[in-house]
């Protein structure tokens, strides 16, 4: 069962506003923070994050390296595997259901996905919910955790380099998370992450692998840490690459755009401009279901078997007035004509 909306919600979008220089340059710290303007942000790098960060890609290529040249089938499989479910988690379940509240999902369900999005260590649930929702309401601007204006590698992966900007927690505490206070999984998965997070992303897979067949315990550490950093990637160009390159068939003022490449490894998460206009469309996308987007397929899936429902999408009607009225005309110019 699907519900169709017709009105379009408000406020979603602030129009982009830049760095808050006037005020704020007259305040150095905020909440503990330094932040120094001098027409300029400065960022106050966390090296712990830094020294992590660096660590875990050299591993992740060394672990291309011993994937190809060491690791078993058996663990190629494994890993694929492994990290497919997480991207799932993350799309399905942080994304679509949690962040987003697209569509409704029963207890089982919720808690196949909070396993799953265990399994991506992208922060628990509440936390990426917060951040995207905050992403979303605050769009380009100080407040948006991963703002687009500050280039493509703050977004990509400088925003978790940095102490958020002061607006970022002034604002976010603006956004109602009462739904995800309340859903005894997201609660149950914050407060055990520090258990959870390491089991799940890193110490099951790896000793997966060594015990059931017999892999080398390094081959099967950095094929792990090859796992999550791609996963990591992947999802990171959703905020970098899916607001820079690409169509916006749906608004022209924003930064997020359709970008077929991103939708590809994501999992159906890079039709960025149709997502930042219509968010709460639980496919993501105008297009065809199945038009590189796995995440629709599977909660296609679990609606036939009644774990998913109140699946929220939008009248084609009123994405046509839509894009007449704010896109820049390319909407379908790339779509099968029977989609027209
Ligand atoms: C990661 C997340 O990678 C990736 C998210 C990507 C999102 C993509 C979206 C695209 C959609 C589609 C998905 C496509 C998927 C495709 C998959 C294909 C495979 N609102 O953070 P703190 C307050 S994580 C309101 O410590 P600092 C709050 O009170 C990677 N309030 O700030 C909070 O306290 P608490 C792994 C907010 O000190 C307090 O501030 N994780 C908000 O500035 C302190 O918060 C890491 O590496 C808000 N939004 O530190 C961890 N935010 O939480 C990295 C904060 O108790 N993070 N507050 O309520 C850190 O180390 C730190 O967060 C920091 C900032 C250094 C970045
Ligand atoms: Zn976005
Ligand atoms: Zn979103």
């Amino acid at each position: 069962d699907t519900t169709v909306l017709t009105t379009e919600t408000k406020g979603l979008h602030h129009s982009a506003s830049h760095f808050a220089r006037g005020a704020d340059s007259q305040r150095p710290k905020e909440n503990g923070i330094a932040v120094h303007y001098d027409g300029q942000l400065r960022h106050s790098i966390v090296w712990r994050n830094v020294v992590i960060f660096l660590y875990v890609h050299l591993a992740a290529l060394y672990g291309i390296y011993v994937g190809i040249f060491q690791m078993k089938a058996l663990t190629a499989i494994w890993v694929l595997g492994y990290g497919g479910l997480g991207a799932l988690g993350i799309t399905a379940g942080a994304h679509r259901l949690w962040a987003h509240r697209s569509y409704k999902a029963r207890w089982q369900l919720r808690v196949i996905l909070g396993i799953f999005q265990t399994i991506a260590f992208q922060n628990h649930i509440y936390e990426w919910a917060r951040d995207h929702r905050v992403h979303h309401k605050f769009s380009e601007t100080d407040a948006d955790p991963h703002n687009a204006k500050r280039g493509f590698f703050f977004s990509h992966v400088g925003w978790l380099l940095v102490r958020k900007h002061p607006d970022v927690k002034r604002k976010g505490k603006l956004v109602d998370m009462s739904d995800l206070e309340n859903d005894f999984v997201v609660v149950f998965q914050r407060r055990y992450y520090l258990i959870l997070m390491p089991l799940m992303t890193f110490i099951i897979p790896t000793l997966v692998p060594v015990y059931l067949w017999d892999e080398d315990f390094w081959t099967a550490w950095y094929c792990t840490m090859f796992r999550w950093v791609a996963s990591l990637n992947f999802t990171w160009l959703v905020n970098s690459a899916a607001h820079m390159w690409g169509n916006k068939p749906f608004d022209e003022s924003i930064s997020a755009v359709e970008n077929l490449s991103v939708a590809s490894i994501g999992y159906g998460e890079g039709w960025h401009n149709y997502h930042h206009v219509f968010p709460w469309d639980y496919k993501a996308a105008e297009l065809g279901t199945y038009r590189a987007n796995l995440t629709t397929g599977l909660i296609d899936f679990f609606s036939r078997i009644g774990w998913a429902y109140d699946l929220k999408t939008v009248s084609v009607d009123m994405i046509r007035r839509r894009a007449a009225r704010t896109g820049d005309g390319s909407r379908h110019a790339d779509a099968p004509l029977e989609e027209l």
